[in-house]
């Protein structure tokens, strides 16, 4: 049923490649498994470590804080040791490089850059990690937590913890880009847990997202929002305490940086719903309903009543 799982045991670690999502098509998203295994707790030996396009797995004995982004190759696994895989600060760019799997790491407050940054990449799984920040410092103290723009392709963010943080996940950068991002942006985001976010569950121009079971508590301002053509397919997901968790109006409201304070007209989104949501009493504004309606890869989605407990339990660092 689902695409073959490819497992490769260490002595003492096992890793998994992305079997779920839009991550598993396209070849597939195996990082580093096949190639070399190191285990790193000091900046400088993670950054060499990381860098390179040969297949490696790099364990991250941490904490560790970086001053800025650390560079990834193609062909990586990045995974965290325990709880120990914290990076304080600097944050991980994925530039013109496929094929990587970032989990089980903790990275928090990243001033002025993206926790995690995907330009011009393809096949990147992003799972069980947990990002957080404050809300304390304004929208532009700290950037995005996973980011995700310039014509990517191929990813899937699932099962991660997303808190304390304005501006959450930004996909495709800027409206004018069409020319770059039309048809680009398959992404899957499922199972991930997200707690007093302010904007972007995520937000997202010309993307072609599927967003299942996920959970979302205390988003302040807008959840997903769908703007510049982008088309959402929305299911099995469980918002409480959050004002609007859909939109596909494409205003881009004072909360959401945007360049004229009083907010920025973008083209509306689209957005389709699938199977039921829970939206506890916030208010959706839907403008326009698109034709993605399935996706060519097969998933399990979590009965509805089960999504907080399997996400609150499954969600986050520790759990792999
Ligand atoms: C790394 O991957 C990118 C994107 O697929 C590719 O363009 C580049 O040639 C690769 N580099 C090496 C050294 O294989
Ligand atoms: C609901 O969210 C707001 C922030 O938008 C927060 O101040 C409030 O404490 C939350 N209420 C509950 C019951 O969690
Ligand atoms: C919802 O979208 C409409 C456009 O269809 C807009 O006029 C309205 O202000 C939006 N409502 C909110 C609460 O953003
Ligand atoms: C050395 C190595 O494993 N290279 C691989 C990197 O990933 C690409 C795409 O997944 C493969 O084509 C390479 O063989």
């Amino acid at each position: 049923m689902f695409p073959s799982v490819l497992l490769v045991l260490s002595a003492v670690f096992t890793v998994v490649v992305a079997q779920d999502g839009y991550a598993s098509l396209n070849g597939g998203t195996k990082g580093g498994a096949g190639g070399t295994t190191t285990t790193v707790s000091a900046v400088a030996a993670f950054q060499t470590a990381i860098k390179t396009d040969t297949a490696k797995t790099v364990y991250l004995k941490g904490p560790i804080t970086l001053s800025s982004q650390a560079t990834i190759g193609n062909n990586t696994s990045i995974i965290g040791v325990g709880t120990s895989g914290i990076i304080n600060g600097g944050g991980l760019k994925i530039v013109g490089k496929s094929n990587v799997i970032v989990r089980n790491l903790v990275i928090n407050k990243v001033v002025g850059n993206d926790a995690i940054t995907m330009q011009r990449a393809n096949n990147i799984w992003i799972d069980h990690n947990e990002f957080y920040s404050d809300t304390t410092h304004g929208f532009d103290y700290y950037d995005g937590q996973v980011d995700i723009t310039h014509a990517c392709d191929f990813i899937t963010v699932s099962y991660n913890y997303f808190h304390d943080h304005y501006k959450c996940s930004l996909i495709g950068h800027d409206p004018s880009n069409a020319k770059e991002d039309t048809a680009k942006f398959h992404l899957t985001y499922h199972h991930n847990r997200w707690n007093n976010i302010h904007t972007r569950t995520p937000a997202m121009r010309f993307a072609h997202v599927h967003s299942y079971n996920n959970l979302f508590d205390n988003v302040v301002s807008q959840g997903i929002h769908s703007r510049s053509k982008a088309e959402v397919l929305i299911e099995g997901n469980v918002f409480a305490n959050t004002t609007e968790p859909v939109s596909t109006f494409g205003f881009v409201i004072p909360d959401d940086s945007p360049d004229d304070p009083n907010g920025d007209f973008e083209p509306d989104g689209f957005a389709n719903f699938g199977a039921a949501n829970d939206f506890g009493n916030g208010k959706n504004n839907i403008t326009a309903t698109g034709l993605f309606t399935s996706v060519p890869y097969t998933y399990t989605l979590t009965p509805l009543a089960n999504v907080r407990s399997v996400v609150t339990a499954g969600a986050g660092v520790g759990k792999i």
